[in-house]
C-alpha cells in the first residue's frame, strides 16, 4: 500500500481521517518528531480548534522549520482546516502569533451580525477560473463539510499566484481550498465530506492535481447564506433494552417503552451502526447518537458507544455527534474521570462533536448563581478550550409551561398561538434534565445564553411536547432561541414528513433540522426529504455516488 505521513499534533478526531485515507487505498505513517519529515514522501497536516494553540504546539515541538522546509521541497503537502489556516501569516483569533507564512493573508472572524458563527455545514469549494479542469477532483456543484469561525477572505490580488476554490457564507467570500505546485489545503474536512470529500483526498494522494471538470461550471451562490445548504440530521437514541442488547429506540414525549402503561418493552427500531450507515447512504448531512441512559454503571473504557463510533466511522464519512453521559464521572472502581477525558475517548473513537445535556443545565445554574461569572472548568469550557467550540453541542430538553399572564412567573414568557389546556395564552419553556424527568427553574433562553457564553458551538434544540408526535417542529420555541443567541441551532422533535422540514426552514432561521422516528420507521427517507426541499427551491446537498 502506498503511504502518507500524518502530522497529528493538534487534538481532534483523527480516526475518521485515517479511516478515509485507508478507504482510498493509502497507509498512514505517524509523524512523531520533526526528523520524521525527512523521510516523508507526502504529508497531511490536519487540525481543529484554535490557531494560536496549533502554532504554539508546533513551535514548541520544533516543527515550524522542518514543515517550511518540507513544503519548499515540493513534495506533496495537504493542510486540512487549521492545517490550511496555519499556512497563512496569522489569524485574528490569536493576535501576535505567527503562522507558517507560506501563503499571504490573515484570517478574519466571520461577521456574526446577520448569520450564525461558527459556519457549520455543507458549502461549496468552487473553482471559477479553471475552464474545463478541476483542482484535485473539486466539483463546482459538490458540497463539502466546513466548521470554523475564522476564514481567509478572498483577495484576488494577494492570491494571484495561487489556485483558489471559494465559498460564500452570508455575503462573505472565503477560501475553501488553495493550492500551488504540490501544496494543497482545504478549509473543509474532506474526511467528513462524504463521497465528494473522499474523491478530493484520493486525488491529492494519487497526485492527480488537475482532472477533467465534471458537471457545469459554478455560478456564484446568491442565497442569503451563500452556498451553505440546509442541513438534515438523522438522530439515533440508543440504549440497552431489557435483554441487554444495544438498540436504537424512540420515545413518544421521551417515553421509549411500548404501550401506554409503563413497563412495556423498550421500543427497538434497529441496530445503531447499521442504521447510521443507511442514513449516510441516504444523504444525511450528519448523524447524531444520543446515549439516552448513559450506561451509568459501566466503566468508561467499556462504554458501548465507543465501539459504535469506531465501527460507524469506518463507513460513515459525515460528522458524528455523541451525546449522553458527557460529564465528570466516577468509574465503578472509584477512579475519577473528567468530562474532558470522557469526551477525549469519544473523539479518539471517531466522534466529531460531543453533546452535553444535563451537565450543561447544572453549569448554567451555577453560572447565574455566580452572577454570570465564568468558572473555566465546566465540561463545556474545558472541552471547548481543548477541541474548539465547534466540538461542543448542548442538547436542550425544554417543556412548555403554560401561564395565564406573564406576571405569573419570573421566567421569560411568550404569547403563544397554541393555547394551553385551560386556554392559557402564554407559556415559558422550562429546562429539564435526566431525559425530561426533572424540571428546573430556568427557562430555555437563560440556558442557551449561559452555554453560549461558556463556549458551546451549537444548540441541539429538542422539545419534549413535540418529541415523537409527528406534528411538526415547535416553531415558536425555535424562533425565540434563534433570536437569543448567535451560535447555530439544530431544530429537533416533531418531524413527521418532508413538509415539516420545509416549514421549519421557511418559518424560522434554524441552521439545521433533525428527524428520528419518521426515518427509523421508514415512513420517509432522508433522500426523499432532500428531494422535496430541492423541489421547493431550498439548497440541499445532493447525495453523490
Ligand atoms: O443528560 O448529557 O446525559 O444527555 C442525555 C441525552 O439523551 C440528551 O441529549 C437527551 O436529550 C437525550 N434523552 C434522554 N432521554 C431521552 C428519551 O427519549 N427518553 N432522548 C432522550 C431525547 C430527543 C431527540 C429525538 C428528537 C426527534 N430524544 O433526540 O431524537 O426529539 O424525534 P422525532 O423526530 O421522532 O420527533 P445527558
Amino acid at each position: 500500500m502506498p503511504q502518507v505521513h500524518l502530522l497529528n499534533h493538534v487534538a481532534g478526531n483523527v480516526r475518521s481521517l485515517i479511516n478515509a485515507i485507508e478507504k482510498v487505498g493509502f497507509e498512514v505513517i505517524w509523524v512523531k518528531e520533526p526528523s520524521d519529515l525527512e523521510n516523508a514522501e507526502r504529508l497531511i497536516f490536519p487540525g481543529v480548534g484554535n490557531f494560536g494553540h496549533c502554532m504554539t504546539t508546533l513551535r514548541s515541538a520544533g516543527f515550524v522549520e522542518p514543515l517550511q522546509k518540507f513544503i519548499a521541497s515540493g513534495k506533496p503537502f495537504m493542510g486540512i482546516c487549521v492545517g490550511l489556516q496555519a499556512l497563512f501569516d496569522g489569524s485574528e483569533e490569536s493576535p501576535g502569533v505567527r503562522g507558517l507564512g507560506v501563503i499571504p493573508g490573515i484570517l478574519k472572524r466571520f461577521d456574526a451580525t446577520s448569520k450564525s458563527v461558527p459556519h457549520i455545514g455543507w458549502n461549496s469549494a468552487a473553482t471559477h477560473e479553471f475552464g474545463d479542469e478541476s483542482l484535485y477532483g473539486l466539483r463546482p456543484h459538490s458540497k463539502y463539510y466546513y466548521v470554523h469561525s475564522y476564514a481567509v477572505q478572498v483577495d484576488r490580488a494577494a492570491l494571484a499566484t495561487w489556485d483558489v476554490a471559494t465559498a460564500v457564507y452570508g455575503g462573505e467570500e472565503f477560501v475553501g481550498a488553495v493550492g500551488r505546485g504540490s501544496l494543497f489545503a482545504t478549509q473543509f474536512h474532506p474526511e467528513k465530506s462524504g463521497v465528494a470529500g473522499l474523491r478530493v483526498l484520493k486525488a491529492f494522494l494519487e497526485g492527480q492535481r488537475l482532472g477533467p471538470l465534471m458537471g457545469r461550471a459554478a455560478e456564484p451562490a446568491e442565497t442569503p447564506t451563500g452556498g451553505l445548504t440546509k442541513r438534515i440530521i438523522a438522530c439515533l437514541d440508543v440504549r440497552a433494552n431489557d435483554r441487554g442488547d444495544l438498540v436504537v429506540t424512540k420515545g413518544d414525549q421521551y417515553d421509549v417503552r411500548e404501550g401506554s402503561a409503563a413497563g412495556g418493552d423498550v421500543r427497538n427500531l434497529g441496530k445503531p451502526v447499521e442504521l447510521a450507515k443507511r442514513y449516510y447512504d441516504d444523504g444525511a448531512d450528519e448523524v447524531t447518537f444520543l446515549n439516552i441512559t448513559s450506561f451509568r454503571n459501566c466503566p468508561l473504557v467499556d462504554l458501548p458507544m465507543l465501539e459504535v463510533l469506531r465501527r460507524t466511522s469506518e463507513t460513515v464519512f459525515v460528522p458524528l455527534t455523541i451525546g449522553g453521559g458527557i460529564r465528570d464521572m466516577v468509574d465503578p472502581d472509584g477512579s475519577h474521570c473528567s468530562a474532558l477525558e470522557v469526551a477525549t475517548l469519544y473523539f479518539k473513537s471517531g466522534a466529531d462533536k460531543v453533546s452535553i445535556g444535563s451537565d450543561a443545565v447544572a453549569a448554567a445554574e451555577q453560572y447565574y448563581r455566580r452572577g454570570g461569572e465564568l468558572r473555566g472548568d465546566t465540561a463545556i469550557e474545558s472541552i471547548s478550550g481543548a477541541y474548539g467550540c465547534q466540538a461542543v453541542v448542548v442538547s436542550v430538553d425544554p417543556r412548555r409551561v403554560y401561564v395565564r399572564t406573564p406576571e405569573e412567573t419570573e421566567r421569560n414568557t411568550i404569547k403563544t398561538a397554541k393555547r394551553g389546556p385551560n386556554g392559557e395564552e402564554y407559556c415559558w419553556y422550562q429546562c429539564t434534565i435526566k431525559g425530561g424527568r426533572e424540571g428546573k427553574d430556568m427557562d430555555v433562553q437563560q440556558l442557551v445564553l449561559a452555554v453560549e457564553a461558556m463556549g458551546a458551538g451549537e444548540i441541539l434544540l429538542n422539545c419534549i411536547d413535540k418529541d415523537g408526535t409527528n406534528s411538526g417542529f415547535d416553531l415558536e420555541l425555535i424562533n425565540i432561541v434563534k433570536s437569543t443567541i448567535k451560535i447555530p441551532v439544530i431544530a429537533s422533535s416533531g418531524a413527521g414528513n418532508p413538509g415539516h422540514f420545509e416549514e421549519v426552514f421557511a418559518k424560522t432561521t434554524t441552521d439545521a433540522a433533525l428527524g428520528a422516528g419518521m426515518f427509523h420507521r421508514r415512513e420517509y427517507t432522508v433522500k426523499q426529504v432532500k428531494e422535496f426541499l430541492a423541489g421547493k427551491g431550498l439548497l440541499v446537498r445532493d447525495v453523490e455516488e
